[in-house]
């Protein structure tokens, strides 16, 4: 009999949710960036590990609501919390076990999980000793405990058996074949924004997202047409920068992110589009795909 489920990635930004999900499924389909609050909406990899199928749900980290688009995210993480069979909360090591309370308070269907504690690359070993204790204090509410390193993949394989252990019995949901159920233009819109997160600063990266307009694709060249959305006319010196240097740059980051999961040739045409507080207007944002915010 086989296993299959949803396993939510639940944590505060930058915890490493999507650079966790893209390293189990071993390619890049999620956005990453060092700047927090990166991913805005659900998305899924779908990963095999021997007769189980995890379909692992990223999600925008836990924090505070203070605009519209904040209270989007923050609704998309507990929906998937809510909605899962098994969690997957992501602490890095350096994070207080106070926001694992908090956790724990808005896990109100009391869904069993699992703690992975990232970043364990990045301190000393007594360091991640006091991490696990702070942890231990709460051993009758997690199922396991799991310290990884993402880039060296560190706790992967424990992580992907511990998961499997709670996996209810079930046929496979998707084709095992299939990386993801998310369209390749909201995939590659990621891209695009991380290339913004990546190559432009201050308020900038907040206040934008990204639209396709159209992809052609051809046997040996594929043509994606998209627009980058801000809401100040300030902020397009920015964005294009000097002599086009900026808009060059995101369009180059994200072209190879694109070449390298489609395996062709593509040519990407970014163009910008000032829309005047687009973040705080609700008609706007359900037009772009935030479909519940209020
Ligand atoms: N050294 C090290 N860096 C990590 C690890 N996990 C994540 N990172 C880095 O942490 C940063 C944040 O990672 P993300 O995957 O974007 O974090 P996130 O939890 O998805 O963040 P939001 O989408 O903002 O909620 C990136 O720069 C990652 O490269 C890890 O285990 N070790
Ligand atoms: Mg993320």
């Amino acid at each position: 009999m086989t296993k299959a489920g949803f396993v939510s990635l639940i944590g505060r930004p930058n915890a490493g949710k999507s650079t966790l999900m893209n390293s189990l499924l071993g390619e890049k389909i999620a956005m990453v960036s060092q700047k927090a609050n990166a991913t805005r909406r659900r998305s899924n990899a779908i990963v095999m590990h021997e007769e189980t199928q995890i379909i692992f749900v990223d999600t925008p980290g836990l924090h505070e609501r203070e605009k519209i688009l904040n209270q989007f995210m923050l609704d998309e993480a507990l929906k998937a919390m809510g909605d899962c069979d098994l969690i997957v909360y992501l602490a890095p090591v350096t994070d207080s076990v106070e926001h694992y309370e908090k956790f724990l308070k808005l896990n109100k269907k009391k869904v069993k999980h699992i703690i992975v504690i990232s970043k364990i690359d990045q301190v000393k070993q007594e360091k991640l000793f006091k991490c696990i204790a702070s942890y231990n204090q709460y051993g009758d509410q997690f199922e396991a405990l799991i310290p990884v390193a993402i880039p060296k993949k560190v706790g992967h394989a424990d992580l992907l058996k511990v998961i499997s252990k709670y996996l209810p019995e079930s046929p496979y949901l998707y084709d095992p074949e299939n990386l993801t159920s998310e369209l390749v233009r909201d995939i590659y819109a990621g891209f695009i924004r991380e290339g913004i997160f990546e190559n432009v600063s201050d308020e900038v990266p907040y206040e934008s997202d990204v639209i396709i307009d159209s992809i052609d694709e051809d046997k040996n060249l594929d043509k994606i047409f998209a627009t980058i959305i801000i809401e100040k006319e300030s902020q397009k010196g920015i964005i294009i920068g000097k002599g086009g240097d900026s808009i060059k740059r995101i369009g180059t980051y994200a072209r190879m992110k694109i070449e390298t999961l489609s395996g062709k040739k593509t040519f990407l045409e970014l163009q910008v589009l000032v829309k005047k507080g687009w973040t705080k207007d609700v008609n706007f944002l359900k037009e772009i795909g935030y479909d519940h915010v209020k």
